[in-house]
């Protein structure tokens, strides 16, 4: 990949890769959930728990005490506006159904934003004991070793191609819509339901592309730069900012245009 970490970003990197392993530690320690014991969003089946919302608290007392004027944008908690510049942008449980279920697929995700631009990111997945690592211009590292998507290899037709759907029952069934034109036409789909952990699934090279609109920002901003420095191609497939009224796409660069012309012919671009 030939990148070189910028010396200025390796200590935020290391903070950040520091913070998301001690995350990982209370998350693995909470006990499994009931489903139902936990609270809810945006609507019944956005769930939430308390060990989302320590897990978050954690984060930002560490991040914020290493760094005091930097801001910090979380999926849980309120916004602290940044005085530095860099502001960190946290999901402590990405995948909180799975968590609550015990279900192994969930993380935590950390970024940094530098005047909105990611400079680094950081997933841990503490059921595999898996840090996936990236800054800007630096490469992508999975515990520390140098990681890549696949070099190109095989046809759309026989990619593994990862997805995941939203909470509100309208747009889940324009989901499972597209999914019926998506899955004839790939080798198989695999639905995590973590898409932080899904991003670097590809960065590493364990899935061939990804799918899914309506992302959060803190459910890709750090998938995303690892995902783009492992060298996968990562944008939208309308064209424009990651964001959750668009569909984000990561993939091999070699699968990029026959995966946007195939979610289009599904309607994708077209969803609620
Ligand atoms: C999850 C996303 C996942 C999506 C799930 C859920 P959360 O985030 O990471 O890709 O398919 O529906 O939104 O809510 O677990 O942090």
């Amino acid at each position: 990949m030939g990148a070189v970490p910028d010396p200025d970003l390796a200590p935020l990197l290391e903070l950040a890769v520091a913070v998301a392993n001690e995350a990982g530690g209370l998350i693995e320690a909470a006990a499994r959930l009931d489903p139902e014991e936990v609270t809810t969003k945006t609507s019944a089946t956005d769930l939430v728990t308390a060990t989302d919302r320590a897990a978050e608290s954690l984060i930002a007392e560490r991040l914020l005490a290493a760094r005091p004027d930097d801001g910090f944008v979380g999926e849980e908690g309120s916004p602290v506006t940044s005085g530095s510049g860099l502001t960190w942008v946290v999901d402590p449980i990405d995948g909180t159904t799975n968590f609550a279920y015990g279900y192994p697929a969930f993380c935590t995700s950390i970024a940094a934003e530098l005047d909105g631009v990611p400079v680094l990111g950081v997933v841990h997945d503490p059921v595999r004991g898996q840090t996936f690592a990236a800054s800007k211009g630096g490469g992508a590292t999975l515990n520390r070793r140098p990681m890549g998507v696949r070099p190109a290899g095989p046809p759309l037709a026989h990619a593994l191609v990862g997805t995941g759907f939203g909470y509100a029952p309208e747009r889940r069934a324009a989901q499972g819509a597209v999914l019926a034109a998506v899955l004839p036409a790939v080798r198989d789909v695999r639905r995590a339901g973590s898409a932080a952990l899904d991003l670097c699934t590809v960065a590493c090279g364990r899935l061939d592309a990804y799918y899914e609109r309506g992302l959060q920002h803190w459910d890709h901003a750090a998938g995303a730069l690892i995902a783009t420095e492992a060298g996968a191609w990562v944008g939208t497939l309308e064209g424009g900012p990651l964001d959750a009224e668009r569909t984000v796409v990561a993939a091999r660069p070699d699968l990029v245009e026959p995966l946007l012309d195939l979610l289009r012919a599904a309607g994708a671009d077209q969803m609620p």
